[in-house]
This record gives structure tokens, C-alpha cells and sequence, in this order.
């Protein structure tokens, strides 16, 4: 905890993927929001040798989405929306290449606390 204002006291928040690995081609994500807040998710790819949830974390809790291949954050719905509510599900189907991915919310302290996580595409 970096004792920042706004998400310091946040507590632990986590993003699992199951599977954890999925074949390449048309993959259709569907988020299933589980928590008591709003979240996202957004697809970002991993260079060799990058591990997901170690990313910048900029002034206002977030990442950058630079490079994105697309989120799913729209409640009940498919792709980009204004968060995912509690109880509800969204999604998004996106056509991936092999490699390693990171799936991670961007709302403001989310990643900070945690909503990350590794999704591998093999052939
Ligand atoms: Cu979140």
C-alpha cells in the first residue's frame, strides 16, 4: 500500500481466468463481477518477460490502456460501458494470437489492490 488518497484503503481485490489458457483465435471473455463494486476488464498483451500486475500505476490508480485489444465493461452487455455492476456479468469476444496476455481492471486502485491477472493463448 502506497498510502495515496483515494484507494489506500481499497483492500485486496483479485481478477481470476478460468481456464487460465485458451486456444487462439475468437476467444469470448465473460466477465462475471462477483464483488460489492463496479469493475472492468481490459485485454493487454505481455511482452516477453513482463509479468502481469507490474505495470506504472499512474496519478490517478490507473494503468495505460496504450495498446489494448479490447475490454469488457459494460453491465449486462457486450463490450465497452461504464463498469460492470456488482451481481452482473459483461463481455467481449476478441480474436487473440498466441502469446501471453494481461487482464486487468482499470478502475481508479483496482490494479493497485490486485485486479490483475495472466491469460496465455496457444495455438
Ligand atoms: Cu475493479
Amino acid at each position: 500500500m502506497d498510502g495515496r488518497p483515494g484507494w489506500h484503503d481499497m483492500g485486496m481485490m483479485r481478477l481470476v481466468a478460468q481456464p487460465a489458457t485458451v486456444p487462439s483465435g475468437q476467444v469470448t471473455l465473460r466477465v462475471v463481477n462477483a464483488g460489492a463494486l463496479p469493475h472492468e476488464v481490459v485485454v493487454l498483451p505481455l511482452r516477453a518477460g513482463q509479468t502481469a500486475g507490474a505495470r506504472a500505476v499512474g496519478a490517478v490508480g490507473r494503468v495505460s490502456e496504450a495498446g489494448s485489444l479490447g475490454e469488457a465493461s459494460r453491465t449486462c452487455g457486450a463490450g465497452t460501458g461504464d463498469g460492470i455492476l456488482p451481481r452482473t456479468t459483461g463481455w467481449t469476444t476478441l480474436t487473440l494470437q498466441p502469446g501471453r496476455y494481461e487482464l486487468l481492471c482499470n478502475n481508479p486502485g483496482h490494479y493497485a489492490a490486485g485486479m490483475y491477472t495472466e491469460l496465455d493463448v496457444v495455438r
